[in-house]
């Protein structure tokens, strides 16, 4: 009873480590490319290649569309190349329009330029999501935007990789193209350093001391000023509670 308690009271705090775990924007390519030291591999979508629901290109990388086909595109609907004389698009309007680029092999570090989104002037959000969950739904622009816009998108992830990313349009209209991917899987350092698990089983028993003197009314949490260590606590008392009991 007591270790379960203590590992559930762990799993908070390895919970509260994944929380902080948020991707690092980045708002321009050069600080990017700085961020991942230089080295990545880029995508110009500049290869010969017949429309289809799923294309792998050169570099790796694999793109896939939600509606109809990638297309290879040669500024269409204001959808106007980056780098090279070609980019891909998909002009079917369709509601939730969703591009996937999935990779040969994991990768923490993304960037790309987003062309022609939300120039219908409907209200619509750009939503990217990684494959593990460090980005879901993370809001990169919303509609509506100036026809041929063009919209960097970059960031890396410090404390995990991933293996595909996807962008949807909510708009529900036009066309939506994309040009100079660059990926990369650098060391990086996290900003927040993850306990151990012995150190998490450690706090967790902390933890669970706290929350056997609450039980008996010897102290108690809530009333006292929240700090965020007092909050997690209080978060692993809410949870220890539930836990199947042995009889
Ligand atoms: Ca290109
Ligand atoms: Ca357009």
């Amino acid at each position: 009873m007591i270790l379960r308690n203590a590992l559930a009271v762990a799993m908070v705090f390895a919970g509260l480590g994944q929380a902080q775990a948020t991707p690092v924007m980045y708002g321009d390519r050069a600080s990017w490319e700085a961020a991942v030291g230089g080295s990545f591999a880029f995508e110009s979508f500049e290869s010969a290649f017949v429309a289809a629901p799923s294309i792998g290109f050169p570099s790796g990388v694999t793109v896939s569309v939600s509606a109809a086909n990638v297309a290879a595109n040669v500024s269409l609907f204001g959808v106007n190349p980056t780098d090279g004389v070609q980019a891909i698009q998909n002009s079917a309007g369709s509601a939730n329009l969703t591009f996937t680029f999935a990779f040969a092999s994991p990768i923490n570090a993304f960037a790309i330029d987003i062309l022609d989104f939300g120039d219908i002037q409907v209200p619509g959000e750009l939503l990217a999501a990684t494959n593990t969950g460090s980005l879901l739904d993370y809001l990169i622009a919303s509609a509506p935007q100036a026809n041929g816009n063009v919209i960097f998108f970059g960031f890396v992830d410090t404390l995990a990789t991933f293996s595909s990313v996807r962008i949807r349009n909510t708009e529900g209209g036009g066309a939506l193209g994309f040009d100079s991917l660059a990926f990369a899987n650098v060391p990086t350092s996290p900003n927040v350093p993850e306990p151990s698990t012995l150190a998490l089983l450690g706090l967790g028993l902390a933890g669970l001391g706290v929350c056997r003197r609450k039980r008996e009314g010897i102290v108690c949490i809530r009333n006292r000023q929240h700090t965020p260590l007092r909050r997690v606590f209080v978060a692993a008392c809410s949870v220890a509670p539930v836990l199947p009991r042995r009889h």
